[in-house]
């Protein structure tokens, strides 16, 4: 009797675990056609849609802002949406090896998927510019890293050549798969929200993101799932801002090294989907992204890179010459994990107290004594 009583639940347990198989076959009548056996996936995608707590109060108590915090993916950025699709295509069309151009993010997915499905992965990264996090995935996971004595965009033109004669498969987001599996957030959220939010706020790098989220949302809309559309907000750095000067920027600077882009390849369809949704694309200084991130991680225990901050520093920009009206619900993705960017935080923070090692000395430290 007691023994079955303690083994039923545990039987249970065990198959919610399982329940959930990623976002390809999650969202399958959605996505293009992939055979159940070249599927490659370690369960990306189903992240939370965390509602704040404080932010909203100290910002704008009228508004409700949500965080889709995609650093709860597999390798800790909303990379692997998208790679989950690239690479499983790739398996399915014998591909032996892939290669992608990174800020950091997509070479840690890319090396990872890869190694799941026991392929071979060359990444290029711009030299020295690359979160430590990020870097050290790529390696652990195999890679073959080429640190290029240049920035992103010089990186990628090389790597769309060497794909364009080479038996390797290439996992950018110009990969159109890619950006089918990133629009697969946009179905999140509108499944756990019920709607579509009245704007979705985002950084903007290659422009990868802000186009599959567009097209996600688009398409429920079409299949009658929503009756509203979002407004797409998205947002540069400053010292990386091609799509808001309107022109490429030769040598991007900005300390949310994954959005140091200077010619982002899905240009012209980010362009698409601010004007389509009537939204907007602007910039923010290095200086208000690191407080938005400060801000997040001290207010709302949420840890996301400075890339992704940029999507909250945007919020309150906007905030601030009063562009949101009551009941307004903001969507704002946080597209990678604080602990990509170990040094950024310890940047930001107080350095930790050095203590003598006995009780007295820690209660005076801790203001006890
Ligand atoms: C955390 O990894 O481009 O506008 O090579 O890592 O779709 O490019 C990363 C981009 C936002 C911008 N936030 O997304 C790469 C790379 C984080 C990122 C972006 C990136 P896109």
């Amino acid at each position: 009797m007691g023994t079955d009583l303690n083994e039923s639940p545990k039987r249970e347990v065990s198959l919610v675990l399982n329940k959930y198989e990623g976002v390809i076959k999650r969202y399958r009548e959605f996505l293009p056609e992939i055979d159940d056996k070249h599927i490659i996936t370690i369960l990306e995608g189903n992240t939370p849609l965390i509602k704040a707590r404080n932010l909203g109060k100290i910002i704008n108590p009228d508004i409700e802002i949500y965080f889709k915090y995609e650093g709860l993916n597999p390798t800790g950025s909303f990379k692997d949406r998208g790679m989950t699709m690239a690479i499983s295509k790739a398996v399915s069309e014998g591909s032996k090896a892939v290669i992608c151009a990174s800020t950091g993010n997509t070479s840690a997915s890319a090396s990872a998927y890869a190694a799941r499905a026991g392929m071979k992965s060359f990444v290029l990264i711009p030299e020295g510019k690359i979160a430590a996090g990020k870097l050290s995935q790529a390696l652990v996971h195999g890679a073959v890293v080429m640190q290029i004595q240049g920035n992103f965009d010089d990186a990628l033109s090389i790597t769309r050549e060497i794909a364009k004669d080479y038996d390797v498969a290439l996992v950018n987001s110009v990969n159109p798969f890619r950006l089918e599996g990133q629009k697969t957030a946009s179905f999140e959220i509108v499944d756990e929200l019920g709607a579509a939010p009245d704007y979705h706020i985002l950084p903007v790098g290659n422009a990868g993101n802000i186009t599959a989220y567009w097209k996600g949302y688009r398409e429920y809309h079409d299949a009658g799932k929503i009756k509203s559309l979002p407004k797409m907000l998205g947002f540069q750095a400053e010292g990386a801002a091609p799509i808001v000067l309107n022109h490429i920027v030769k040598e991007p600077h900005t300390v949310a090294t994954a959005i140091r882009i200077g010619n982002p390849a899905s240009w012209q369809k980010a362009v698409a989907a601010r004007d389509e949704s009537g939204g907007l694309i602007e910039s923010i200084s290095d200086e208000d992204i690191l407080k938005a991130y400060a801000l997040l991680a001290a207010n709302e225990g949420i840890f996301c890179e400075p890339a992704s901050a940029i999507s909250f520093a945007g919020l309150i920009k906007l905030n601030g010459r009063g562009f949101f009206k009551k009941g307004d619900v903001c969507v704002l993705t946080l597209t990678g994990h604080g602990l990509k960017d170990p040094q950024n935080a310890i940047k930001v923070s107080k350095e930790p107290i050095v203590v003598p090692c006995d009780k007295n000395s820690v209660l005076k430290a801790m203001g006890l004594k």
